[in-house]
């Protein structure tokens, strides 16, 4: 426990140097959520100093309950391995509320897209919610965050503003070049600390929302009806397909699949895991040294509007916030040989969840 203490005080001081600062001293009025970033365990305060106390939320009626569960017949069970979407949405009278997810890492130089395709967004601003988790930037991420909450939140016109905005801070303390980022053998820890982030993120954000998106903080293109087509499909867990476009190689001008988490399993990719040792570790794309023998989105026909899917990326992937709710996040461990997006993806399924991907619905990463 001490060296715990000790371990958090001197990152403690450091971030409430920057807390102070002038620019950002307002800013977080919920000083408690970096203080929570921080480790520091809650110290219960007297009844009086309670105020900062985060708000309880009432969900009202549960949206889930055992008995529902138990009177689904056996059929309806084996269908609920295949695919079916089972996360009910009654939590939110409003029904519609959403919460935009994004967790950032030196990305500054992205922000401007990002609240530029935020802002042409065609979804009612009072109904959406934003959070960012910042870990481990060495650029001024954290600075850009907090005065755009102060301009959308405070400073700009009643109609832009977020039902919330969020920016909470956790350092892992890990770096990585970027020039070795799609190494194979730098994925475990890159993806486990991804997949710790995404908790982190959606355990601290998540409140009686109807629905969560995850939107990676360096894409430069999706439509501004896309939440509105998305959710029309209704499914628990949908992933639109991530481009990028080529400035320069064998695909220079096209855009070409960029998102390799986002697939399905074939009769051969079963057959390979079978073989695996419960320890290996799966990962698409960058320089894996072996075939999964996946499909991926790209290996989908020009008519095929939506698809069951067995792993997911997170650049643009709705989800029922019932599906986390009900526990399911981002595996920091192997679970089916897979961690983060693709490990949730097994992990909802296995949890009954319906999993799809839509191949021909795109959105456009920023050109590497
Ligand atoms: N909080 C947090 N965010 C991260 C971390 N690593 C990456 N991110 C953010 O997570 C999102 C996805 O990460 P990327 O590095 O873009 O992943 P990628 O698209 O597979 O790889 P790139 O080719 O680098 O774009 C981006 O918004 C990053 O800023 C991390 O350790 N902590
Ligand atoms: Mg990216």
């Amino acid at each position: 426990m001490i060296a715990l203490v000790l371990t958090f005080i001197p990152t403690a001081l450091l971030s409430l140097r920057y807390l102070s600062d002038s620019s950002v001293k307002q800013e977080i009025k919920s000083e408690t959520k970096y203080i929570e970033a921080l480790g520091y365990e809650y110290q219960p305060q007297p009844k009086d100093k309670q105020s900062w106390l985060p708000k309880l939320i009432s969900y009202g009626k549960s949206s889930w309950s055992v008995s529902e569960l138990d009177s689904f017949s056996d059929e309806s069970r084996n269908i609920l391995k295949n695919d079916q979407d089972i996360a009910p949405q009654t939590l939110d009278p409003d029904n519609d509320s959403l919460l935009i997810l994004t967790p950032v890492k030196n990305n500054a130089g992205h922000l401007t897209k990002y609240f530029e395709l935020l802002d042409k967004l065609k979804y009612p601003r009072h109904k959406i919610s934003i959070a960012f988790l910042v870990s481990d930037s060495t650029d001024n991420t954290q600075k850009l965050l907090i005065e755009a909450k102060q301009r959308y939140q405070e400073l700009g016109p009643k109609k832009m503003r977020f039902k919330r905005f969020e920016i909470y801070r956790q350092d892992f303390f890990y770096s990585l070049p970027r020039h070795l980022r799609h190494y194979y053998d730098r994925q475990f820890d890159r993806r486990t600390m991804m997949a710790r982030a995404r908790n982190y993120l959606w355990t601290r954000a998540l409140e009686n929302e109807q629905w969560v998106l995850w939107i990676d903080g360096d894409l430069e293109h999706y439509s501004p009806n896309i939440v509105h087509d998305m959710k029309a499909y209704n499914k628990d867990v949908l992933v639109a397909n991530c481009l990028i476009h080529k400035t320069g190689g064998p695909y220079k001008g096209k855009d070409i699949v960029y998102d390799l988490n986002s697939w399905q399993e074939t009769p051969k990719s079963i057959e390979m895991v079978k073989k695996l040792k419960e320890t290996d570790f799966l990962v698409e794309g960058g320089d894996t040294p072996f075939i999964t023998h996946r499909k991926y989105m790209n290996d989908f026909g020009k008519n095929e509007t939506i698809v069951p899917l067995d792993g997911v990326g997170g650049t643009f992937t709705l989800v029922k916030a019932h599906v986390h709710r009900s526990g399911v996040g981002f595996p920091a461990w192997l679970f089916q040989h897979q961690v983060e997006t693709e490990g949730f993806a097994k992990l909802a399924k296995a949890n009954g969840f319906g999993v799809f991907g839509l191949p021909n619905y795109n959105v456009l990463h920023t050109p590497e």
